[in-house]
């Protein structure tokens, strides 16, 4: 009982019933073996930050929400983040309601839009609402709005909030059932209410005076009964989701009643269940619907032990620094601060931080950072410099460029040069100064371009390289340590 209150104190964003004796039994769980995962501190002093997301417009800036209204924005490299917008005088914000999600176009880049989701202070309802970047700063928002859509609130609770464009270049809506508890007026199973929804837009195109419209894909668009938003439903409170860049799978963490949190692979057109389950358990509340409605099944789901308490969705991990097991889930739970990975079917605890995560974020590098109430964000891995790649790596006379192919025995190997390409993904300024190790002899290069531009490395060899066949092994190290992966080429026999 008294772990249960204690939870309560603390569910000021994320709401769960509080009930101490309605325990399930457990099931799907962790095994809870900590693996080393490092954290590195990022920024701290935020007040109430619940996301943090990228602009992907190759400028490496970190976006950070802040649940009272405000936007800030971190340059690469900066301790301290600038204002990117306010709209605190706008924005209701208490409990589980705020400025809860951003996202920027597909081509923001080239058209300065992006979106917001908040609860507005003369009603409380959900706004959806597109701003842009002002013309003359692009680390300034224009502060005009352009509404988009506005959803009546039944209660304070259960909002979601996450906004996320997907890879079809559709705007991914989450919307919560609008609470209170037990979801009393079922509208996450109703298709004609956006409640506990996830719904998808296309913000490109407007439908007569509503300023986005419905893709005729969508599952109940048109005739088909149901509101045309709509993507999937069933959900109580989805308040994060992200799609897997390598696969477009959704996840999303769908915030439970009291007994089970759970990870949903959305797709379209499905019911995941609330409020007649929750998770795989019946709730009781439409008993006979139980065996009679069709829904999808959590992909994991857990209960509450050890003071879990809402899940919190995270990231397929993408990114190429090795922070994490390449195609591995993240997720957490705000109570305990506990960090998971989900790898093959199986979840452990990663590692387990200070209480009140609020969100996962992700980086335009695919790095992956943890939000907590408190103030802190934390990236996920190390200061260890990022490895990089070379993808080729070709042998040429020194006189007159001649590429050497096949690259056979020669006596005198200074009258030649390597050519090692570096992966265009990859080329930095670090790489100035590199060394060339071949057959694990560590040579100066000259760090250029070829005349299509693409950067290499350019080493002049040693006269016994080329004397013998075999394997010539090629590696780059940087002057930071960080050392590429390694080529093989064949010497064979004088022609
Ligand atoms: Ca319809």
């Amino acid at each position: 009982m008294r772990r249960a209150l204690f939870a309560c104190l603390f569910t000021a964003l994320i709401a769960m019933l509080c009930l101490s004796g309605n325990r399930a039994e457990a099931h799907t769980d962790a095994a809870p073996t900590p693996q080393a995962a490092p954290l590195v501190p990022v920024l701290s002093g935020l007040t109430a930050p619940l996301y943090l997301t990228s602009a992907h417009d190759g400028s490496n800036r970190l976006f950070i929400v802040e649940q009272d209204g405000r936007i800030k924005v971190l340059q690469p490299g900066a301790t301290t983040p600038t204002i990117f917008l306010d709209i605190t005088a706008k924005v209701l914000s208490n409990g589980e309601r705020g400025l809860l999600g951003l996202a920027f176009h597909p081509q923001f880049s080239t058209n300065h839009r992006f979106f917001v989701d908040y609860i507005r202070q003369s009603d409380g309802s959900t706004v959806v609402a597109e701003y842009q970047v002002s013309a003359a700063n692009a680390n300034v928002a224009d502060t005009t709005e352009k509404v988009l859509l506005v959803i009546p609130q039944p209660s304070p609770m259960h909002k979601a909030g996450m906004l996320e464009f997907g890879p079809d270049g559709f705007f991914y809506i989450a919307v919560g059932d609008g609470g209170p508890n037990r979801d009393p007026d079922a509208r996450a199973q109703n298709l004609n209410d956006l409640h506990g929804k996830i719904l998808r837009i296309d913000v490109d195109h407007a439908d007569g005076s509503q300023p986005y419209s419905s893709p005729v894909d969508n599952p109940f668009f048109g005739s088909e009964p149901g509101r045309d938003e709509i993507w999937a439903y069933g959900l109580r409170n989805p308040w994060r989701f992200s799609f897997d860049h390598a696969t477009g799978e959704l996840y999303a963490g769908d915030v439970g009643q009291g007994a089970r949190e759970e990870i949903d692979i959305i797709t379209r057109g499905g019911n995941y269940g609330w409020r007649i389950f929750e998770g795989t358990l019946c709730t009781n509340l439409d008993p006979l619907l139980c065996s009679a409605v069709q829904t999808i099944p959590p992909l994991l789901e857990y209960d509450h032990p050890s003071g879990r308490c809402a899940i919190i969705s995270g990231y397929v991990y993408r990114g190429t620094r090795g922070s994490l097991p390449t195609g591995a889930y993240v997720y957490g739970d705000f109570c305990t601060g506990e960090i998971l990975l989900l790898q093959n079917g199986v979840s452990t605890v990663l590692t387990q931080i200070a209480p009140h995560i609020t969100s996962f974020g992700e980086d335009e590098a695919g790095e992956i950072y943890v939000i907590r109430q408190e103030g802190t964000v934390q990236r996920i891995g190390t200061n260890a410099p990022a490895p990089f790649a070379i993808t080729q790596a070709l042998v040429r006379k020194r006189a007159n460029g001649e590429v050497l192919n096949p690259l056979s025995v020669r006596a005198n190997g200074k009258k030649f040069e390597i050519v090692v390409f570096e992966s265009s993904a990859t080329p930095t300024q670090a790489s100035v100064g590199a060394k060339v190790i071949v057959n694990g002899k560590t040579l100066k290069s000259d760090y250029t371009t070829t005349a299509t531009g693409e950067p290499v490395f350019v080493t002049q060899l040693k006269q016994f390289m080329l004397a013998t066949p075999g394997p010539l092994t090629v590696e780059v190290v940087r002057a930071d340590g960080s050392h590429s992966n390694t080529l093989t080429l064949q010497i064979v026999a004088a022609q």
